[in-house]
């Protein structure tokens, strides 16, 4: 039998690390695009890094339970791949999902009361960290179950591409973003979404948010040919690229043709975004997998440092202005905070509010379950 390590390359650094922009290719996306466009990309980042640093000490202080899965170190992907789509395209993502929340544009309070469990929250507090849902803003969670949300991807071209072309009798013009993690990677679901999405033609972007890590996983001992993933897009006929997700301008950069191209051919693509996250998995990670000039390798690429750098070289931004911003975002979590606390766990009421259950009604006769309080087994 054909030896298939041969496949994998003998000390992969984990993870893989992409050609970054150089200072000159950086200045020119810089000098490319409208000051506020940058501005408000260094901001979004920015908000989210707060949001995620206050929500690590609320959990650490119990004041938040669950799972919860920090996103800091890949802002630039949430907010760069959102930033080249519409607000009528459609986001799915997985479980660490705040990020891309608050970059489709939820009110951190609305994101922050779900973290506090409370009625407030755009779950009601019924779902959690991992259960950010905002249909207003078109973005369709937030997904526990490792990916779950791809099928779901599918299913939301499916219906953009129905809509427009079926009912509307206009060209299919959208365009879906759906965001799964490396370790998603080999969950059957996955495979038969991009085998769905190729056979019928369907605008989903997959974007890989590729951190090197499954839990406590290196991607080279658990996927693979996991130094080259876009082979697997390759196996369906899917359309795909290689972006660097530490750095907001080339995410962008890369992420808006794309996108264009998805909408004009109404076609799948798929996504390698090289990227870290600093923290650990979750909040009870103690990341004894990883060295820890590993991490502080990839902390010189802090996106958040990166983008206020070049624009400060770029006389795009001052000290003082990038201090005011932090004072700014600290002040939007601490009131999302407040407002938090201040409204209440959600009531027995919303015990079996919207639930599948509730439509058909309580079950009558004998064939309630034991678990629910009926007598037979
Ligand atoms: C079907 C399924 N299997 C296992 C788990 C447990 N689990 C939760 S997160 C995770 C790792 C996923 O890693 P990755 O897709 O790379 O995402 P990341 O955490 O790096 O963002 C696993 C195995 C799960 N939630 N669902
Ligand atoms: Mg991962």
């Amino acid at each position: 039998m054909q030896q298939s390590g041969s496949m994998q390359p003998e000390a992969e650094p984990t993870p893989p690390q992409v050609q970054q922009a150089g200072r000159d290719e950086t200045s020119a996306l810089l000098a490319s695009l409208p000051m506020d466009t940058v501005n408000h990309w260094l901001r979004e980042m920015m908000l989210i890094r707060e949001f995620e640093v206050r929500t690590m000490q609320a959990y650490q202080d119990k004041k938040i339970g669950g799972f919860c899965h920090i996103y800091i170190g890949q802002e630039a992907v949430a907010v760069g791949t959102i930033a080249a789509i519409t607000p009528e395209d459609p986001v799915v993502t997985a479980y660490r999902d705040h990020g891309h929340a608050l970059a489709r544009g939820m009110d951190p309070k609305y994101c922050m009361a779900e973290m506090y469990g409370r009625i407030g929250g755009c779950a009601k507090g019924k779902g959690g960290s991992m259960h950010m849902f905002d249909k207003a803003n078109n973005f369709f969670g937030g997904h526990g179950i490792v990916g779950a949300q791809c099928p779901l991807g599918a299913g939301l071209a499916f219906a953009t591409k129905y809509r427009d072309e079926v009912i509307n009798k206009e060209r299919s013009k959208h365009v879906t973003l759906c965001f799964l993690g490396d370790g998603a990677l080999n969950q059957g679901a996955v495979h038969e979404a991009k085998n769905l999405a190729g056979l019928l033609d369907l605008p989903v972007i997959y974007i890989v948010e590729n951190n090197g890590y499954s839990m406590g996983t290196a991607i080279s001992r658990g996927t693979t040919v996991g130094h080259e993933i876009t082979r697997k897009a390759d196996a369906y006929g899917i359309e795909s690229a290689v972006i660097d997700g530490l750095d907001v301008l080339s995410v962008y950069r890369d992420m808006k043709p794309l996108v264009e191209h998805c909408r004009q051919t109404s076609r799948p693509a798929f996504v390698d975004m090289r990227t870290y996250r600093f923290k650990g998995h979750s909040m009870s990670d103690p990341r004894k997998y990883r060295t820890k000039d590993e991490e502080a390798q990839y902390e010189l690429l802090d996106p958040i440092a990166r983008l206020s750098k070049a624009m400060i070289n770029n006389q795009m931004l001052t000290d003082e202005r990038f201090k005011q911003i932090g004072k700014e975002v600290r002040q939007e979590v601490r009131e999302a905070i407040k407002w938090s606390v201040a409204s209440k766990p959600p009531g027995k009421d919303e015990l079996y509010k919207d639930v599948y259950v509730e439509k058909w009604g309580p079950y009558t006769g004998t064939s309630l379950p034991e678990m629910l309080g009926g007598d037979e087994s």
